[in-house]
């Protein structure tokens, strides 16, 4: 199972469960004209594109390649009031607080028969809806949370008055509709706010569901308002378009992204974007037969990295040969890679960058 999770959220009908299956190449979600059709989450595993892994491959005339995985939780719709409860709201925040990052679809799509819970389009009002539920279950979370070290705090214990303080400043923000993603907190903040696991703390992706006719990207001056934090990490995307690709055979889709004006489909931007938005780097390890991508937190350890492989590779950790990727291209093998001395030995607490091709030695 892999160990990072992206949770699709949105209004009912964005077309969340449509863009899960186009991500999972399969119809597996219901996906209809109603809302509400999704109440528990429906999970997926998908595969990191990596162009990587096919010429390490061919470099090493290895049978196989392994992609990297991130997990993606296709969760029910929020509507107004969830933080109250409403339309199973308090079940559904759960669910959003159990992935690490979310992916925040919106629709800009016409469709007649589909029905918009707010009767038009409007992406800013649909935005600011989800944003404040999220808010005020945060804000509830604070509270609760204040209340219980105010006593202490206000006796003068220094701990407590670093806390509230803390707490308070996150509060004053979200009052102000700033989300805890956009506040710059030092060291000592996000370790006061880390055991909360608060719903606005996590990285957003936000994916404009757009209408087959739009793409490759509408023009943005002829959109609805859309906010300008929004843009700044914004994926179009045709949901429905992309769930029929599962359908089609390769050169098909090919033939029909062309005829788009796309180079490729935009689910491969929307992965990428969700892979760094998770703030992952890929490690890779080979055996006789195949190549492996490994997700990993930008600049972890050596010792790190050979646990997730394996416990004992932690355990019995001697040393990690590493080789970047680039340099086994400009080297066009790992004979001539080593004879030019690119295989470098590191400790345990060396710090891997994206692209290093692993070999770890241990007992
Ligand atoms: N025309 C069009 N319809 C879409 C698109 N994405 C989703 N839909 C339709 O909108 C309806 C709701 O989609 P669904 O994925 O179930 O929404 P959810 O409630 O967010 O999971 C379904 O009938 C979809 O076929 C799209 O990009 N274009
Ligand atoms: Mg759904």
């Amino acid at each position: 199972m892999p160990n990072f999770s992206i949770g699709i959220v949105g209004l009912p009908n964005a077309g969340k469960s449509t863009l899960f299956n186009a991500l999972l190449k399969q119809r597996k979600a219901a996906t209809a004209i109603h809302p509400f059709t999704t109440i528990d989450p429906n999970v997926g595993i998908i595969k990191v594109p990596d162009l990587r892994l096919k010429k390490i491959k061919k470099i090493l005339k290895l049978k196989k390649t392994i992609p990297a995985m991130i997990k993606f939780v296709d969760i029910a719709g929020l509507v107004k009031g969830a933080h109250k409860g409403e339309g199973l709201g308090n079940q559904f925040l759960a669910h959003i607080r159990e992935v690490n990052a979310i992916i925040l679809i919106f629709r800009l799509f016409e469709n007649s028969d589909v029905s918009h819970v707010a009767g038009e389009i409007k992406p800013k009002n649909d935005l600011e809806t989800i944003w404040t539920e999220l808010i005020l279950a945060d804000m509830k979370t604070l509270q609760k949370k204040i209340e219980e070290i105010r006593g202490r705090a206000n006796a003068g214990d220094k701990e407590a008055a670093a806390e509230f303080e803390t707490l308070e400043k996150i509060n004053l923000n979200l009052n102000k509709e700033v989300l805890t993603n956009e506040i710059p907190l030092n060291k000592e903040e996000k370790k006061i706010i880390k055991p909360l696991n608060l719903l606005t703390i996590k990285p957003i992706l936000y994916v404009a569901n757009i209408s087959e006719s739009d793409l490759p990207k509408p023009k943005i001056s002829e959109l609805p308002e859309i906010p300008k934090k929004v843009l700044a990490s914004l994926v179009f995307v045709s949901a429905k378009l992309e769930e029929e690709f599962s359908d089609l055979e390769k050169n098909e889709i090919k033939e029909y992204l062309n005829s788009c004006g796309m180079k490729r489909s935009s689910l491969d931007d929307l992965i990428r974007g969700a892979y760094s938005l998770l703030k992952l780097i890929t490690f890779y390890t080979t055996t006789e037969d195949y190549v492996q991508a490994w997700p990993i937190k930008d600049s972890s350890t050596a010792l790190r990295a050979a646990g997730k492989i394996h416990s004992d590779f932690a355990k019995k950790f001697i040393r990690a040969e590493i080789l970047p990727y680039k340099k086994l291209i400009e080297a066009g093998g790992l004979a001539e890679a080593s004879k030019k001395g690119r295989i470098k030995a590191q400790g345990k607490k060396y710090q891997l960058k994206d692209g290093e091709i692993i070999h770890f030695k241990h007992n």
